[in-house]
């Protein structure tokens, strides 16, 4: 993304054009709102624009977003084989936050743990939301100990378990005692909690810090050894990352939480390095275990041929073998022979075309890399639910204004381990990486500054604010999830869906990377869109107006 003052296709004045066009629309007090999380992008010496994020959604407005519970139990702990997951709820929520995401995973023997083919939960009814669930949920956990013998339970609360007060953090003290073999713990992930999926992130991290790392100090064998923190394992990407390092002949502890398994996350302190991703989901523990154990953590990605062959070389570089930098130059150099001859053939009919990404938290930044690499431009993206430093870099985390709804997700004060804290190198090993491979410990650039001036960045995009980007822009694939992807097909614009991969994957690593040309090549190159006559386009559509504002 070096062209990020290239201007001459999509200019400045559009972008201020679809944002005045969106905020007519709205009541005056949700414009001044809206307007603050809707920026044309302006990157000067590494400083952007401000814009307003992490923040309530509209009541009235149709958001992209989920819930904490979400965040909590569908993202972070979902993808984890064999902690058992209890959801405390309603059906509903357990049911449909059950592996809709694709989240894969692939036990280490036949016999090893695997509970994510169930979906588990309390099946709350009228007679609990009135007399209190603690009962039927002690009695869900015994049931679930004697059927599966698991080593772990999490306990997962949806909305009405805060209403009515049920304490989940009693009842895992109480089984726990029962059943001292069992790791037991409860999450307060009430839906509710927070402004989005990202109260969730912080609620699972500090719960997983606080009651499962540190459990075991048994370490995996192998030289170089790191945690992925951040990767899911959505449509099989943690296999291809596995793949990948494994042929570099480095040892891969644990990922949080794709493929993994829960002696994995309860001895992940024992590495070298921790590596982060997904940074908005999982930011917390990466800071938590560099406090308490001194394990160093940088960002990477693997989605990209280019992001993947610099990460492999970052890390490379961290551990600083000369037998390993040259092993991983050359696993680099026989992936990418296969890659290239892909995507030259693909670029060649992708060149030029235009696409928009409004993925979640880290999504809507990483696949622009892929995009570039077949020659498609991103002209406008935004997240549901990350954070300022997200969109403008972590440095501006101390200016981003602590609100009440962020208040109300503990902040765990983390110290060093009198025993196990250990510095894995020393400051000024940590400086000469800054400065000889560029490797940037604790910081994360942020979307923004890597975008182009004029792109237009939206936070908590609505289905009003999509369809005026589809309109004004009219791109050649639209990146977003399910709730958007119909709508927008019927306006005869490819959708992809970023969070789950449709029916594809993975995307990640080298083979992922070809996967991803191949898909979007056949999919903006498809004539079928253009013959699609939207419902509204045959049969006009009933509108109305707000009367306070005429
Ligand atoms: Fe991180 Fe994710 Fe994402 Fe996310 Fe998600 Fe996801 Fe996502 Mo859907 S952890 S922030 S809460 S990269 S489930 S695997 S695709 S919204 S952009």
């Amino acid at each position: 993304m070096s062209d990020k003052n290239n201007t001459a296709i999509y200019e400045t004045s559009l972008a201020g054009e679809v944002k005045e066009l969106i905020l007519k629309k709205y009541p005056a007090k949700v414009a001044r709102k809206r307007a603050r999380q809707i920026v044309v992008n302006n990157p000067v010496d590494d400083q952007v624009p401000e814009i307003l994020s992490n923040t309530r959604t509209i009541p009235g407005i149709l958001t992209m977003r989920g819930c904490a519970y979400a965040g909590c139990k569908g993202v972070v702990l979902g993808p984890t084989r064999d902690i058992l997951q209890i959801t405390h709820g309603p059906i509903g929520c357990g049911f449909y936050s059950w592996l809709t995401r694709r989240n894969q995973t692939r036990p280490t023997t036949a016999a090893g743990a695997n509970f994510m083919p169930y979906a588990m939960s309390t099946d709350m009814q009228e007679e609990e939301i009135i007399f209190g669930g603690e009962k039927k949920l002690k009695k869900a956990i015994e049931e679930a100990i004697s059927l599966f013998h698991p080593k772990a339970i999490g306990i997962f609360s949806t909305c009405p378990v805060g209403l009515i007060g049920d304490d989940v953090h009693a009842v895992a003290r109480e089984m726990e005692e029962k059943h001292p073999e069992v790791n037991i713990f409860g999450f307060s992930c009430e839906g509710y909690k927070g402004v989005s999926q990202s109260a969730g992130h912080h609620i699972a991290n500090n719960k997983v810090f606080s009651k499962v790392v540190g459990q075991i100090e048994t370490q995996k064998e192998g030289e170089y050894r790191f945690n992925i923190l951040g990767e899911y394992n959505i449509g099989g990407d943690a296999f291809e990352i596995e793949r990948i390092i494994e042929r570099c002949g480095m040892t891969l502890h644990s990922t949080f939480s794709g493929n993994s398994e829960y002696e994995e996350f309860a001895s992940a302190h024992t590495v070298d390095l921790n590596v982060v991703m997904c940074h908005r989901s999982i930011n917390y523990m990466a800071d938590m275990m560099e406090k308490r154990y001194g394990i160093p953590w940088f960002k990477i990605s693997f989605i990209g041929a280019e992001a993947t062959a610099k990460s492999l070389r970052k890390i490379a570089a961290y551990f600083g073998a000369p037998e390993l930098l040259e092993r991983v130059e050359k696993v680099i150099a026989e992936e990418m022979y296969h890659v290239e001859a892909v995507r030259q053939e693909v670029k060649e009919r992708c060149e030029g075309k235009v696409a928009m990404l409004f993925v979640a938290g880290s999504r809507a930044h990483h696949y622009q890399e892929l995009f570039a690499e077949i020659g498609m431009k991103t002209v406008s993206a935004g997240y549901e639910f990350a954070h300022r430093d997200d969109y403008e870099g972590r440095k501006v985390i101390p200016d981003i204004i602590v609100d009440a709804d962020t208040r109300n997700i503990e902040e765990l004060t983390v110290e060093a381990d009198p025993i196990r804290y250990r510095p894995r190198k020393t400051e000024e090993q940590l400086r000469q990486l800054e400065n000889q491979e560029g490797i940037g410990f604790n910081d994360y650039a942020g979307m923004m500054p890597e975008m182009k001036k004029g792109d237009l960045i939206i936070d908590d995009l609505n289905h009003h604010e999509a369809e005026i980007l589809i309109e004004k822009y009219k791109p050649d694939i639209f990146c977003a999830g399910i709730k958007e992807k119909y709508v927008i097909q019927k306006g005869g614009i490819p959708l992809k869906q970023l969070h789950s991969y449709d029916y594809s994957g993975p995307y990640a690593g080298f083979r992922g990377a070809v996967n991803f040309y191949r898909e979007i090549d056949r999919m903006v190159n498809s004539k079928v869109f253009r013959f699609i006559k939207a419902p509204w386009q045959k049969k006009p559509e009933l509108t109305g107006s707000y009367a306070w504002n005429k």
